[in-house]
């Protein structure tokens, strides 16, 4: 995502897994070796923690090629770091996403803050393979592993008032030095409609291949929407809330006739700058057809009939 300037680097195929920010990753093992202290601070895909016990998801694609770990963590947006592609690997390289607790309040019978880990204890860790596709036009294809959001979500038992759910990042200009200056208005702030929300598809992911989450992929707990646009996947969650009104998004704010709030992946809704017919898959050359729900029509598509797709982007 990114708003008024169109850097050459989006542009060019050769820098859309731009080798000079790719970390050495061995190197990076040695340095932490030399310092148990460092290990433990460095939660990039150098220094990421293993997640035990992941289940297969059994609807994961299995054809398409997934995209290598260090590309997925390279080139990202996370304007907490910076606004370039490039500069979240590196200032989110201290970031500590832990300690860390989530706030789950609003329509909920059972409003608490809690611990990650008690957040996650009582599920299973799924290892998922996703299609994603960003506003600009990369893609990527990313074993997640996370948790039904869903299966998150009951356990605070909505009310019958819940319509929407609304999620917001940490806003700590000390940790995330990109809040310093407002490129966007803080904290990052998105939204989901209640059924998008409980759909099984929707992921509070933790991790990627089998570790950690990359700090600068939205470390330690993030949204993924497999059918819709990369600026839907918040990063860094430390609210969720239930509501009954459509909750404001940062992207929308930042840009109303630019980003609306479905943002769903649609090759016929085109960005008000440029086309979102074709994509270019991390790591290709030649562009591909970006296809309509990025591909998950058959499960999605159905809580959009007799939606304006065009009035509602
Ligand atoms: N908190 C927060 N979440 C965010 C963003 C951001 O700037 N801040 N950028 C969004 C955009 S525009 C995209 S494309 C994806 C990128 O995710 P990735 O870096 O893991 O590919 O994160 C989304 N989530
Ligand atoms: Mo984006």
């Amino acid at each position: 995502m990114l708003i008024k300037s169109i850097r050459a680097s989006d542009a060019k195929p050769s820098e859309i897994t731009p080798k000079s920010v790719y970390m050495d990753r061995r190197r990076f093992l040695q340095t932490a070796a030399a310092g148990a202290a460092l290990a433990s601070f460095a939660n990039g895909p150098a220094g990421a923690a293993k997640i035990d016990g992941i289940k297969k998801w059994p609807g994961s694609l299995t054809s398409e090629k997934l995209t290598p770990l260090d590309s997925i963590a390279s080139y990202n947006n996370f304007y907490e770091f910076g606004t370039d592609k490039s500069d979240p690997v590196r200032n989110a390289r201290f970031f500590m996403p832990r300690p860390w607790t989530v706030a789950i309040g609003g329509e909920v019978a059972k409003p608490a803050t809690v611990d990650l880990d008690a957040l996650l204890k009582p599920h299973t860790p799924e290892e998922r393979i996703y299609r994603m596709r960003c506003v600009e036009a990369w893609s990527m294809v990313i074993p997640w592993v996370g948790i039904p959001l869903a299966d998150v979500l009951k356990r605070f038992e909505p009310t019958s008032k819940a319509k929407f759910v609304a999620f917001e990042t940490l806003n700590d200009p000390k940790r995330m030095p990109g809040q310093a200056v407002p490129s966007l208005q803080w904290p990052y702030v998105e939204g989901l409609r209640i059924d998008e929300a409980m759909h099984p598809l929707t992921l509070l992911a933790v991790g990627i291949y089998d570790e950690d989450m990359p700090n600068q992929n939205g470390a330690p707990l993030r949204l993924v929407v497999p059918w819709k646009y990369g600026f839907k996947g918040i990063k860094s969650i430390v609210k969720i809330s239930l509501v009954e009104k459509q909750p404001p998004t940062s992207w929308n704010i930042a840009a109303p006739n630019e980003y609306g709030f479905f943002s769903n992946v649609n090759p016929k809704v085109d960005h008000q700058r440029w086309s979102q017919a074709k994509e270019r898959r991390s790591g290709e050359f030649l562009r591909r057809d970006t296809l309509m729900f990025n591909g998950y029509g058959d499960e999605v598509a159905s809580m959009y009939t007799g939606l304006d797709l065009k009035a509602n982007y």
